[in-house]
């Protein structure tokens, strides 16, 4: 099938088809990128990005087997576990994370799903750096209603909860947690009035048609995601993902164009990867639509590129970052 006109100005789609969706990834990459580039711009200032910083506030011995995870108690992947840290810790280290131009604050944890006496300190996390005037996310796992209800009253902006892949390769990643049970969690987060950040990975071994599978799945959520992470593997060793074969960099761009596309007004973010990711492809991603990264040393337990070197990159392409509240 032809790909889909793509219209500039009409209202975000939930009816997607997957042919669609794949006769945009087929185009030739031109086509491509000029469809993602006028799409992005009738939508955001092409030239902003956003800028997040995460910490991980509770790291390893999640009991979930996540193939791609360093954390998973399922996989020896070396990594120390630790207890949730405490609260005036992490206050410290959001006011060094503002103090280096992020206007969000993601905060992560390696839970299934929250206790809520956890949930005690992760709401006075939240209420503490909403002080300092950044924006708050926080990805804690499975969440109930009630416990959504509880992070929006301390003022949560984003809940990150990621549907990884497509519903067809998903038992191929995890067997601890359904894919049902990821939009059950979405659903509680949107319908307790927080923003929703979910995404995927690409370079897990999946088909093309997997990738499809993936954007399908997330641009036909009755509302789309307002943030939309799209990782690219970053193979850790012991993990079932760690010897997976390297996506192509131009693959990877065109799940970045697509995204855009079909979730015009949704910020896309450039997610994990961007370490082992040359300049120029992520200059193609920012072309492609990409209005988000993640900023700061350190994603959860991996290394990003440091702070200085994002500022170059920002100088040399002429972006700049974006303000909160967008
Ligand atoms: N435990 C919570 C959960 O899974 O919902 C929150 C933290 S979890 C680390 C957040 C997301 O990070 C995952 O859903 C996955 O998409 C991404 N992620 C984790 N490890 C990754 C890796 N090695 N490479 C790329 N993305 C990864
Ligand atoms: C998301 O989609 N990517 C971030 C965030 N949400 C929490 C996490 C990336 C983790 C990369 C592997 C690590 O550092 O452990
Ligand atoms: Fe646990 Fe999240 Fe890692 Fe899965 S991705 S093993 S749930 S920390």
């Amino acid at each position: 099938m032809n790909a889909p006109e793509t219209s500039l100005h009409t209202a975000p789609r939930s009816d997607w088809t997957r042919e669609e969706i794949s006769a945009l990834f087929a185009l030739p990459f031109p086509e491509l990128m000029f469809r993602a580039a006028s799409v992005h711009r009738a939508h955001f200032d092409p030239t902003q990005v956003q800028i997040s910083t995460l910490l991980s506030i509770k790291t390893g011995g999640c009991p979930e087997d996540c193939g791609y995870c360093s954390q998973s108690s399922k996989h020896d992947t070396g990594l120390k576990a630790s207890k949730l840290m405490a609260i005036d810790a992490v206050l410290a280290d959001a006011a060094k994370a503002k103090a280096a131009g992020a206007s969000r604050f993601c905060m992560g944890a390696a839970w299934r799903e929250p206790k809520d006496k956890d949930l005690d300190a992760v709401c006075a996390m939240v209420e503490g750096v909403k002080a300092m005037g950044m924006e708050t996310c926080v990805t804690l796992g499975m969440l109930t209603m009630p416990q959504a209800q509880r992070l929006k009253g301390a003022g949560l902006d984003y809940y990150n909860h990621n549907l990884d892949t497509s519903p067809e390769y998903y038992r191929h990643v995890i067997s601890t947690r359904t894919y049902q049970e990821r939009l059950d969690t979405l659903e509680h987060v949107r319908g307790a009035g927080i923003n929703v950040c979910c995404g995927g990975i690409v370079g897990m071994g999946e088909s093309a048609e997997d990738r499809v599978g993936l954007v399908h799945a997330l641009a036909t959520l009755p509302t789309h995601p307002e943030s939309v992470p799209i990782n690219a593997l970053v193979q850790i060793e012991g993990t079932p993902q760690g010897m997976a074969q390297p996506l192509d960099p131009i693959d990877f761009v065109r799940m970045i164009a697509v995204a855009r596309i079909a979730m015009p007004r949704s910020m896309v973010r450039l997610s994990a990867g961007r370490e082992t990711m040359s300049e120029e492809t992520q200059a193609l991603c920012f072309l492609a639509g990409a209005n988000s990264i993640f900023y700061g040393e350190k994603l959860l337990t991996t290394p990003n590129p440091v702070a200085a070197e994002d500022q170059a990159l920002f100088a040399r392409l002429g972006l700049t970052p974006m303000p909160a509240g967008h």
